[in-house]
């Protein structure tokens, strides 16, 4: 399905996000709040634990305001408040059910457009299933309709997260007060106006980067292939610096030096450092700092994609085993080089070890097709146009 897109008038967004594990829910939902919201929308953002907003968003951003998933009491506050109204667009992320009295609410009055936002993935349903309506049975919002939206790496799906100002020259329509609207074109993209040296000079890190390390970022759940990783890396003949994201990587990293007995700080040419919790803008710095990235779950992989740099991608294992055909899938799609494939096998645990070598000649080899691929996916509409083309044909 192929959808047009029209410019969009301003629109009141209702989004909907339940944390169910890790980060992506809520990583995933803000940067889709802060595209709305830098792009003229006022949007709502409705989640049952906000706090790692502190350190992914510690400034906030205009246009956004964040609640507390409302339970009954807020909602029956809500129901007696007349200056509260339903947006234009309430968006459940990921089947998050919306709260029942929040579906009554939304069938008084103008309907909004209700969107199921869904998981990313390369596999074949996606475009098959992306843009169906799912008309509601039952229930107080009975009689309206559900959309499905599902992102994807084709132009018959929803599309990837992409702000226009990331790696594209934005163009903004300004409108002054009593005048007719204009286009301003800026022509610096925030990937053209990064400045790798000095971000990389002011992490909080215990050694000062040296102009020879090969900079790795790692994030990931427990792969069994971790040990196989540093080892490697510890016996290569150049040096490499390892830069570990907080949480789950950090507690991985642990458990494997200590398996290993090896120094938390690495061995031979590998030192291994410590990131604090870094705001989104700076997790991107990351990735376009580094010359290889660990990856996960939904957005880093995303993030990982647009930084253009070779990286391996830790699925989000499922207990079916469901994710095995889901990386496939993207691996397929995304025509990645035989060796790197291999790689993600070993470091998905699709095959046992060894890992291959992740080599300075590999880490050149994967760059141009990391290069390729995102420049090809640039070639394709964001989401968040997509998203508001759909809208704009469901009003
Ligand atoms: O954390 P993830 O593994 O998240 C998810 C969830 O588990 C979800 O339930 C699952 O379905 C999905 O994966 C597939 O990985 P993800 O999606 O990359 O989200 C991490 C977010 O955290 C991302 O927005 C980047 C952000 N982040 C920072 O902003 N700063 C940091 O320092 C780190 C480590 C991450």
């Amino acid at each position: 399905m192929k959808f047009d897109t029209p410019s969009s008038p301003s629109l009141r967004w209702d989004i909907f996000c339940r944390v169910i594990d890790n980060h992506g829910d809520l990583g995933v939902c803000w940067r889709l709040c802060a595209d709305l919201a830098q792009r003229g929308h006022a949007v709502r953002l409705w989640v049952d634990d906000a706090s790692a907003l502190a350190w992914m968003a510690p400034k906030g951003c205009a246009g956004i305001t964040v609640h507390a998933w409302p339970d009954d009491a807020a909602m029956q506050s809500l129901a007696q408040d007349s200056t509260f109204n339903i947006g234009d667009v309430v968006v459940e992320a990921f089947g998050c059910e919306l709260p029942e009295a929040f579906q009554a609410l939304m069938a008084q009055g103008r309907l909004p457009i209700w969107v199921n936002l869904e998981y990313l993935s390369a596999e074949g349903y996606v475009a098959r299933s992306h843009g169906l309506a799912s008309p509601v049975m039952s229930g107080p919002a009975r009689g309206m309709t559900k959309w499905f939206f599902y992102p994807g790496f084709t132009p018959d799906t929803g599309g990837l997260l992409r702000e226009p100002n990331l790696l594209e020259a934005p163009t903004a329509t300004t409108t002054p007060s009593g005048g007719t609207p204009s286009t301003v074109t800026t022509s610096q993209t925030r990937q053209s106006k990064f400045d790798r040296a000095a971000w990389l000079a002011g992490l909080p890190l215990d050694k000062p980067i040296a102009a020879n390390e090969r900079l790795i970022s790692l994030f990931c759940y427990e792969p069994a292939a971790l040990p196989d990783l540093l080892k490697q890396l510890s016996q290569a003949a150049t040096p490499a610096r390892l830069l570990v994201a907080q949480g789950r990587p950090r507690a991985a990293v642990a458990a494997a030096t200590q398996a290993l007995h090896m120094s938390s700080r690495g061995a031979g040419l590998l030192h291994i450092s410590q990131l604090p919790y870094l705001s989104q803008t700076d997790f991107d710095h990351l990735l376009w700092a580094c010359d290889f990235n660990f990856v996960r779950g939904e957005d880093s992989l995303v993030r990982a994609l647009w930084a253009g740099k070779p990286f391996a991608w830790h699925i989000y294992p499922q207990d079916d085993l469901a994710h095995h055909d889901k990386l496939q899938a993207f691996e397929a799609a995304l025509d990645m080089p035989a060796d790197l494939r291999k790689f993600h096998a070993v470091w998905n645990g699709l095959e046992t070890g060894p890992l291959p070598a992740l080599s300075r000649t590999a880490i050149d080899h994967w760059h141009a097709w990391g290069h390729q691929t995102q420049q090809r996916l640039l070639a394709q509409t964001d989401l968040t146009s997509l998203l508001l083309s759909f809208v704009a044909q469901k009003r």
